[in-house]
């Protein structure tokens, strides 16, 4: 039983600025929940940055969610699933919704000793990690930070592109590092569909996929697009449920989702959009939102479930943060080992997690 759920907010600075389509990040503004009891601790982690950029959620109107909409909810016998089921009431939010489920969920699994890889039906230990390269100020500054991650072993590399940064720098990592590297681009929404004959022009590239060209809100035009354009359209944004993730397959306005936990509500709603993927051969991938071990550790677990064929956004802790709050997770012939322990199977240093963190807040919970 749960007798109390902490909100801890903290930051951590990036090792260095991230730029993508919607703006830079140099630091992540963390929320956790956790939920305790027994002396036994859950662990969730936000995913919402810190400013409306990537999606309308935003860190500090998660906290404001929890606090006025979903702490009330949760008595001391509330599962993952009984939240989750309450929760469905309140609509959006699901980067709020998916914390405070997975520190439940955490919470649970912990109790029964059951490690979240084996609850989603995982079936890799490791996971072949990618990942995210941000806009450079410059094609020659590009090309040396994807030397760098080639160097680490990165299995796949994704380039963030805009209006501006995009055939030609795409161009430039094809031909300098050749055919074999496994490529893929990511325009966080940064296109209309005028553009279409423009975004073709990817097509010689040979690219894994497109991510989320057109705004969210945008998925039939995305279906246009795939019209257009030859290389495969996967969605980020637009995916916010597995019933989305139906209807935008049934049109064919993607062919490839990545999937990201924080952005649908959570794990429950993630292993959703997996199984209807799976079933009918659709290929996805994890994504990330530059989380800290307690996110990445869950990702992985989820990353290991059989239809994740492609590399994710899964990378070490040192791509991000000089010292991650976790053990870090490192890089190993390009994989990541999936944590095999109770819950997410990791704790956090909490030394250190204190020495980042702003401010703790505790909510008692009723008997229910
Ligand atoms: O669109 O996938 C995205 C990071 C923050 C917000 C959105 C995105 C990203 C990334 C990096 O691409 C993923 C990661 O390495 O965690
Ligand atoms: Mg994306």
């Amino acid at each position: 039983m749960i007798s109390e759920i902490r909100l801890r907010r903290a930051h951590i600075d990036l090792v260095s600025p991230f730029r993508t389509s919607f703006g830079v990040e140099t630091s992540r503004d963390l929320l956790y929940m956790e939920a305790s009891g027994g002396g036994v601790t859950g662990w969730g982690e936000c995913v919402a940055m810190s400013e409306p950029m990537y999606s309308s959620e935003y860190v500090d109107g998660c906290e404001t969610m929890l606090r006025r909409f979903m702490l009330p909810l949760v008595q001391r016998d509330t599962t993952a699933q009984s939240f989750a089921k309450s929760a469905s009431g309140i609509r959006g939010h699901y980067m709020s919704k998916a914390v405070l489920e997975t520190a439940l969920l955490d919470f649970q699994l912990r109790c029964e000793g059951v490690s979240l890889g084996s609850f989603l039906g995982a079936t890799q230990t490791r996971v072949r990690s990618g990942v995210s390269v941000g806009i450079q100020p410059s094609i020659d500054d590009l090309l040396r930070v994807v030397q760098g991650y080639l160097n680490d072993g990165y299995l796949r590399i994704k380039l963030k592109i805009e209006p501006g940064f995009d055939i030609e720098p795409v161009r430039a990592v094809r031909t300098t590092f050749g055919d074999d590297v496994l490529l893929q681009v990511d325009a966080n929404s940064a296109y209309e569909l005028s553009d279409a004959k423009h975004l073709a022009q990817l097509d010689d590239f040979n690219l894994l996929l497109i991510e989320q060209p057109l705004p969210e809100e945008q998925v039939a035009s995305h279906a246009q697009l795939a019209k257009v354009v030859r290389t495969p359209i996967c969605l980020d944004e637009s995916i916010l449920s597995a019933e989305v993730a139906r209807e935008a397959l049934d049109i064919g306005a993607c062919s490839i989702i990545n999937i990201k936990p924080g952005r649908v509500g959570g794990y429950l709603e993630a292993k959703k959009i997996h199984d209807l993927c799976y079933e009918r051969g659709v290929a996805v991938w994890c994504g990330g939102m530059l989380e800290t071990g307690i996110g990445r550790a869950a990702n992985l677990a989820l990353a290991a479930m059989p239809g994740f064929t492609l590399p994710g956004d899964t990378s070490a802790s040192a791509r991000y943060f000089l010292r991650d709050v976790t053990a870090p997770f490192e890089l190993r012939d390009g994989h990541l080992d999936v944590p095999t322990g109770p819950g997410i199977g990791i704790d956090p240093d909490l030394d250190y997690l204190d020495s980042i963190t702003d401010r703790i807040e505790t909510f008692a919970l009723s008997r229910g």
